[in-house]
């Protein structure tokens, strides 16, 4: 049996929820806690409220349960940071401290920590976005994702601490709703799809970002974690990716299952932190390092959509 014992911090957000599931599948439900801020949330393993700005609270929690392991997901998105910038920038630094620092210590064997595509600013190449080339984000949420990169691997490079990192696209699932992220139109075309038969998205219509269907995402988060060492030859973190499209494409394919579907646009503040992200990245690093492969194309990730929001829904086809 494996020793391992694995907290999930922020794990009622969109990742953390089928992270949780996978985690508990694969290491046995008494092997995992999942953690948030949130009172009740309903998880299949044990739950304890926590805050990661909590710094005790955060030590004595990964102590008393004996933790070797933390996925670290707690974190205020692109949009929302936008609206609230000092929180943005002390929940994304100071909770990523609280956790290096319990591993610096030794205390802790292995932390996962996501960054994002929104690290990357507008003199970044937009195509095929490379794992090496110009940072400059414009945004609190990415500023803190390319200031903790730095971190992490100052971490490593100084103490040793095995931390591990992706920059996650954006991210489509049907367990949960995501929550103040510019790539959120992604979801929410398909409830609104579904529930009114149109939809009115806020980015325009040929704003093509890099996206990823959640079990992809979460294959990564625990490829990544179980590589061996040596191959993690990056510990500030990885480009990966499964497909780039704009609100057109994915409307098109949507219509492809329910034909009378309408999409139309209505861009706000969030078209402005999409344009200056990339339309598509190059992940070779991450496919040749530790093996990384996606699964899922457009067409896969709008059909297997449609099928569980429908059945949870309780629509027909
Ligand atoms: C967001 O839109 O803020 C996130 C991300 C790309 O990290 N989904």
């Amino acid at each position: 049996m494996s020793d391992t014992r694995i907290l999930v911090i922020g794990a009622c957000g969109q990742v953390g929820t089928e992270l949780v599931e996978n985690l508990a599948y694969m290491y046995g439900k008494d092997a995992v806690i999942a953690s948030d801020i949130k009172d009740d949330p309903s998880f299949d393993v044990e739950y304890i409220k926590l805050d990661v700005l909590d710094r005790e609270k955060v030590r004595s929690t990964i102590v008393d349960n004996k933790i070797t392991e933390v996925y670290h997901l707690a974190a205020l998105l692109s949009a929302t940071a936008e609206q609230h910038p000092e929180f943005g920038w002390k929940l994304n630094m100071e909770g990523l401290f609280n956790v290096l620092d319990l591993a610096k210590e030794g205390i802790l064997k292995k932390i996962f920590w996501p960054s994002s595509i929104a690290v990357f600013g507008p003199t970044t190449p937009r195509q095929d976005t490379p794992q090496r080339t110009v940072i400059e984000p414009t945004t609190v949420y990415g500023i803190s994702k390319f200031a903790g990169e730095r971190w992490c691997e100052y971490y490593h490079n100084r103490w040793g601490v095995d931390v591990r990192s992706v920059r996650y696209p954006g991210l489509i699932g049907y367990k949960s709703l995501p929550g103040g992220g510019t790539t959120d139109y992604a979801v929410d075309i398909f409830h609104q799809a579904l529930e009114k038969g149109s939809y009115e998205c806020f980015l325009s219509a040929e704003t093509a970002l890099p996206m990823m269907y959640m079990s992809d995402a979460v294959k990564a988060t625990i490829d990544i974690m179980q590589a061996p060492t040596e191959q993690i030859k990056n510990r500030s973190s990885y480009n990966i990716s499964a497909m780039s499209f704009d609100p057109a494409s994915i409307g098109k394919e949507i219509q492809k299952h329910i034909p009378d579907f309408t999409i139309s646009y209505a861009p706000d503040f969030r078209q402005k932190i999409a344009d200056n992200w990339p339309a598509s990245i190059d992940d070779t690093d991450a496919r040749t390092d530790w093996n990384w492969q996606h699964s899922y194309d457009l067409p896969d990730l709008v059909d297997d959509m449609l099928k569980n929001l429908r059945t949870q829904k309780g629509v027909s086809a």
